[in-house]
């Protein structure tokens, strides 16, 4: 087989430490080690860096945390050269500073492109672990940093009849490079999630006809996005280290201005001015309304009623609003969706929605989809249904450790960590933003810094110490699964079937993967755990 990668890569087969993604983490951990005089390699399986932004470039793939916050903060170079257009940029946008990032720290000619991690096994004579890619190639190395995404494998939806059709199906998640052009076609796009919520105001403008098949509603609040203003630019600019540093303190790794207020302690004239300001600031703001709206069901009641009046107020038919209004499961436990245009699209003349609970897709057909009630027709069909989230990447990697024990065996009832970044018996593999730490439910960019830099230290110390490996003890582990467990079911996470909980994925154990006790709060443990000469692991 022929090695992909570098000139170095080619000569050298053996590395301190092999990382797994090019996304945002993978590449700050190439950095990150580089400083440290430490030998490393990255496989990627895309043909560019970027992860999510590599891959999904569907219309209108924009990130739903402010581009200033969701963004490196390492290097004050970084930051002053590179200027955001809009507070929440787009896709295209997002991939030209990864591509910059990865160019101004000089980072591809240690990342292989096109090429997957199939398996990697820990050997418990030389303490190495052995990765193996699709190429065929296999390298060694001590330690393995799995940053491999907590949303980058697309759950295989398999609608009977798919291969049936005569259109062109396309995945959000798998968009072609290209673009697509929508004009004149009848489109069928399945599924309501923030993919299908950003992507159908764009698609709708463009397509002929547009019928969206929902099975369930999400509540989605406007980002109100538009360029930075040149004020709003200087201040960051000038406030900067301030700012970041104070990120690293919120709950949620970005900022939203929480309160500390109880729902129920307010008037109703305050929630009411309170969650309308909120909603024209936009985005994530909404969700520091009050400070039990997470955890206290009546609270949570006076926000869902608040959004629902919000879709009544824009959208135009009444029957219409009622089916795009979340029922069944509390305001903000499915991942609240941030848009631009969602609920007045459904106004337009040229689409329909569907409602999928109480009629379901029976099968795709050669034409269309066929439904309990009605057959559609199409030219193309938009699945816009998913990812297998947090534990989906590792799981398709036959990754063994210790005994020779798989890690998808350790975790057949639900995902086991230590802080999210260690599993035990796993020795030398580390996983950033992984199930058990606060990831998905913060800014990933905040998290991503955070975890580089504890694992980054983490290996100086060993070096220090002349350590050859160092894995989490099943004490502390257990210790961590419970406090993350209890954290989540003093919340209303797990009312909702969500991807939080496994709930999209059928036969995934139903389980809250991310830790809910804030960013801020998880940080200060990874340091005190530190402090305590690397507390709940074991050093060998
Ligand atoms: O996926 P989703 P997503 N038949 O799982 C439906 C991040 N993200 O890609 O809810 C019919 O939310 C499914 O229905 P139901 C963000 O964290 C961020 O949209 O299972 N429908 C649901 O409506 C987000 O939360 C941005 O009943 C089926 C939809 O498909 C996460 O990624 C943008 C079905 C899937 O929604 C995932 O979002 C995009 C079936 N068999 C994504 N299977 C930003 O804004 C599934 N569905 C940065």
């Amino acid at each position: 087989m022929v090695f992909r990668g570098s000139d170095m890569a080619q000569a050298n087969r053996s590395f301190d430490v092999v990382i797994v993604g090019a996304g945002f983490a993978g590449m700050y951990m190439l950095h990150k080690l580089r400083g440290q005089g430490m030998t490393a390699i990255v496989f990627e399986a895309g043909g560019g860096v970027g992860g999510t932004w590599f891959w999904n470039r569907y219309p209108g793939a924009r990130v739903d945390i402010r581009s200033l916050e969701y963004s490196f903060s390492f290097s004050e170079e970084l930051e002053n050269e590179w200027k955001w257009s809009e507070h929440y940029a787009p896709q295209p946008e997002l991939l030209r500073y990864a591509e910059h990032v990865a160019d101004r720290f000089d980072l591809k000619r240690d990342i292989v492109f096109n090429t997957r991690v199939e398996a990697a096994v820990f050997d418990e004579a030389s303490n190495r672990w052995s990765v193996t890619t699709d190429g065929g190639d296999t390298v060694s190395a001590q330690h393995v940093v799995m940053a491999t995404g907590s949303l980058s494998v697309p759950t295989n939806v398999d609608f009977a009849g798919i291969e049936d059709f005569g259109g062109t199906i396309y995945r959000t998640s798998q968009w072609p490079h290209e673009g697509v052009d929508f004009s004149g076609q009848r489109v069928g796009v399945i599924g309501t999630g923030s993919s299908a919520i950003q992507s159908i105001p764009l698609i709708a403008e463009q397509a002929a006809k547009m019928t969206v098949f929902q099975r369930t509603p999400n509540y989605s609040v406007p980002a109100h996005n538009g360029p930075i203003a040149e004020d709003v630019y200087a201040d960051w600019t000038a406030r900067r280290a301030e700012y970041r540093l104070a990120m690293k303190s919120t709950a949620g790794g970005f900022f939203n201005d929480p309160s500390e207020q109880l729902t129920l302690e307010a008037a109703p004239e305050h929630h009411a001015t309170e969650f309308e300001r909120r909603w024209q600031i936009g985005g994530f703001h909404i969700l520091g309304a009050y400070a039990d709206l997470g955890i206290d069901s009546e609270a949570n009641k006076v926000a869902a009623a608040f959004a629902a009046e919000k879709i009544r107020s824009i959208v135009k038919d009444p029957a219409v609003a009622d089916i795009l209004t979340p029922k069944d499961y509390p305001w903000g436990t499915k991942r609240l969706c941030v848009d631009s245009n969602y609920y007045a699209t459904f106004n337009r003349d040229n689409v329909e929605l569907v409602d999928i609970k109480a009629a379901p897709i029976e099968r795709i057909t050669a034409g269309g989809v066929k439904t309990r009630d009605a057959e559609y027709s199409f030219d193309a069909i938009v699945l816009a249904t998913g990812f297998d989230a947090m534990t989906g990447a590792l799981d398709r990697i036959a990754i063994t450790g210790r005994g020779g024990v798989r890690m998808k065996d350790r975790w057949a009832e639900g995902p086991r960590t230590y802080l999210g970044l260690m599993v035990s018996g796993f020795p030398n593999l580390f996983t950033v933003t992984g199930p058990g730490s606060p990831s998905v439910l913060t800014n990933m960019v905040t998290s991503i810094e955070q975890h580089v830099e504890w694992i980054a230290d983490c290996l100086l110390w060993l070096r220090g110490r002349g350590a050859a490996t160092i894995e989490a003890t099943l004490e502390a582990e257990n210790g961590w699964v419970d406090q993350v467990n209890e954290i989540a079911a003093g919340t209303l996470f797990p009312q909702a079937n969500s991807w939080y909980m496994g709930a999209n994925v059928p036969g995934k154990p139903r389980q809250f993967l991310p830790f809910a006790g804030g960013f801020g709060v998880y940080r200060e443990i990874c340091e005190e755990v530190v402090e305590r000469g690397y507390e709940g692991f074991a050093v060998g």
